[in-house]
């Protein structure tokens, strides 16, 4: 174990702390996990005492803290660069952080509406929001250019992934894929087999797999 802890949520809720816990993951580094049950009345108490920022996920490595699920994935990919979590590419680089930063940034309707919730497959969401349904186009608009323009753009012979092989853009994009699929949302064939991509992936299938056997919160 070389000193390192990602402190998350509930596996099934927490789609910030999915996004570094498959950057992790993927660079096969050995880590530890504190998992802090959230919406309970300790949650905010014990993240804290964790980190100043007062949400997980949050990487311990060290005496580093790094915090805000972006720059968590970041700071992974530059300090295992052999994981090669991002496109060779100068210009496929820039865009990957554009829809990295876009995704981090953006997409409250969508948040809103359509909470992550793994394991409540083919519930219908209720009706989503004009702002939800335009995140979902827009999500669609992504997933279909970066796939047309970088999916077979690799060093190593392109991938099923936004970029060809995985990267971090795929972490972050990868509980929105959850989400889709969970609310039984219809997807164009780039984007329905973008999904079916990520949820092949052995590392999500990891992450489902504990997610199912955690308590489900109570219903708002
Ligand atoms: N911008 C943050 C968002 C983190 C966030 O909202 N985390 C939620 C769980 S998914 C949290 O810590 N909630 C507990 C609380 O606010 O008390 C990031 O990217 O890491």
């Amino acid at each position: 174990m070389n000193d390192l802890t990602l402190v998350i949520g509930n596996k099934n809720y927490s789609s910030w702390s999915l996004r570094p816990w498959l950057a992790l993951k993927a660079t096969g580094q050995p880590f530890k996990e504190v998992l802090i049950p959230l919406r309970r009345p300790d949650t905010k108490t014990t993240i804290l005492l964790h980190s100043p920022a007062g949400k997980v996920p949050a990487l311990k490595h060290g005496d580093l803290l790094v915090w805000e699920s972006l720059a968590i994935c970041e700071y992974i990919a530059e300090t295992w660069p052999e994981a090669k979590l991002l496109p060779d590419d100068s210009r496929a680089r820039a865009v990957a952080r554009s829809v990295m930063s876009e995704m981090h940034a953006g997409f409250a309707a969508l948040r809103h509406d359509l909470p992550m919730d793994i394991c409540r497959l083919g519930k219908a969401p209720g009706i989503p929001s004009e702002e939800a349904r335009h995140d979902i186009a827009r999500i669609q608009q992504i997933w279909q250019d970066c796939r047309g323009r970088f999916g077979a753009n690799t060093d190593d012979g392109g991938g099923d992934f936004l970029f060809g092989r995985f990267s971090l853009a795929d972490c972050m994009y990868a509980p929105v894929a959850t989400r889709l699929r969970s609310y039984g949302v219809p997807l164009d064939a780039v984007s329905a087999a973008y999904v079916d991509a990520i949820y092949a992936l052995p590392i999500m299938q990891e992450w489902i797999a504990a997610s199912a056997k955690e308590q489900p919160l109570p219903e708002d």
